[in-house]
């Protein structure tokens, strides 16, 4: 963590006053630092971009810049009330770019704080209904973002062949030594592996589109008010091109988990279906009019596909000692794999009933 001055001085870059801020961490974030800001009654969030991951900053805020103007001008014309709780509004830096680089080379940004809001780790079914109806009303409100394809923020994010060819680059360097303790979720890795590119070989084909995606889905990223009625999507440094169903994916692998995303105790994690019943519902209500059939029979895949990338992506990070993630102990990465690998093998035992589940709502929806 930055130490307070310096903090003081960024948050100077954007706003007055900064020597009378406070100033507190914020979130669970594993990639950026966020904090909280107060100051003379106004509340920032203030957070700092991973630069090491995320590696031109400069696209990146203009990307958020195109998203969420465009989502601001569709609320206003819906005659939307509170827009400023249902859309993020970036704060400029005095200088009137979108970003602050320190003497350090660290790039900072700030945006309103949206007031009165929480975000959950855990969820119930009616929770997850208006979180699908959310993502839902995302993805159809990017439909027609003007300008062109957004900026790929980081290349190949979701792309299940390109995370395998990493991974198996990692594997044969087995730069720290901890090749051997792994070698059982390696091979349960490349069993899978065929399979799990199918969505890649149907985008090739032409079957499979893109759309904009938010492409970090996880439940802890959409805000609710204190009546637990949605407020806005955020974390939006991955909005870019992607399948829709990794967007649906993303959201069962971490609000659909009966324990957590790094649970030691493996007999906690599982598939809730209630929950993925739920979210599956309030997706398709407002997204089954624009999904082509082949989107659709994909979703419940998706589920198992972002599953078994965050996987292969923790395990990669393991493998390689730690330069990715943010760590809380000396074997997190390996806890997250084998948690995420437990996860996927529920999501294969119950695949037949999702996959009923998002059928019987697409027939309801699609009219
Ligand atoms: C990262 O920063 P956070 O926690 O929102 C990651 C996601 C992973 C997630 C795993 C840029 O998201 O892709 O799914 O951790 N973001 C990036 O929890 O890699
Ligand atoms: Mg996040």
């Amino acid at each position: 963590m930055q130490e307070n001055n310096k903090l003081k001085n960024i948050v100077a870059q954007f706003v007055d006053s900064a020597d009378k801020a406070d100033i507190k961490p914020l979130g669970k974030g594993h990639i950026n630092d966020s904090y909280k800001v107060e100051v003379d009654g106004n509340e920032y969030v203030l957070q700092r971009v991973n630069h090491d991951i995320f590696k031109n900053v400069e696209e990146l805020q203009n990307n958020i810049m195109r998203v969420t103007t465009h989502i601001r001008k569709k609320l206003t014309e819906a005659n939307v009330t509170d827009i400023d709780r249902k859309v993020l509004t970036l704060t400029p830096a005095k200088d009137g770019k979108l970003y602050y680089q320190d003497e350090d080379g660290n790039y900072w940004r700030m945006m309103d704080f949206i007031k009165d809001s929480m975000s959950y780790e855990e969820i119930n079914p009616e929770l997850a209904y208006r979180a699908g109806l959310a993502f839902g009303d995302f993805q159809k409100m990017l439909a027609d973002l003007p300008d062109g394809p957004l900026f790929e923020t980081i290349p190949n994010f979701h792309n299940i062949e390109s995370r395998l060819e990493t991974f198996r680059d990692s594997v044969r360097s087995n730069k720290v030594g901890r090749l051997l303790e792994v070698n059982d979720l390696v091979k349960e890795i490349e069993a899978r592996a065929e399979e799990m590119c199918k969505a890649e070989v149907m985008h090739r084909e032409g079957k499979l589109v893109k759309r904009t995606n938010h492409c970090d889905t996880k439940v802890n990223n959409i805000l609710f008010d204190k009546d637990e009625n949605v407020l806005c999507v955020v974390d939006l440094d991955t909005v870019m091109p992607g399948f829709v169903l990794s967007d649906f994916g993303d959201f069962i692998r971490t609000g659909a988990n009966t324990g957590a995303e790094d649970d030691k105790n493996l007999d906690n994690v599982g598939v809730d279906l209630a929950i993925f019943e739920g979210y599956t519902k309030g997706y398709l209500e407002n997204a089954a009019s624009f999904l082509t059939e082949t989107e659709i029979e994909n979703l419940a895949f998706g589920a198992k596909l972002l599953t078994y990338m965050q996987t292969v992506r923790f395990l990669t990070d393991y493998i390689d000692g730690d330069t990715y993630y943010k760590i809380a102990y000396g074997n997190h990465n390996l806890v997250r794999s084998l948690a995420q690998f437990k996860l996927l093998q529920s999501l294969e035992d119950n695949f037949d009933k999702m996959q009923e589940i998002v059928l019987a709502n697409a027939d309801k929806y699609k009219g």
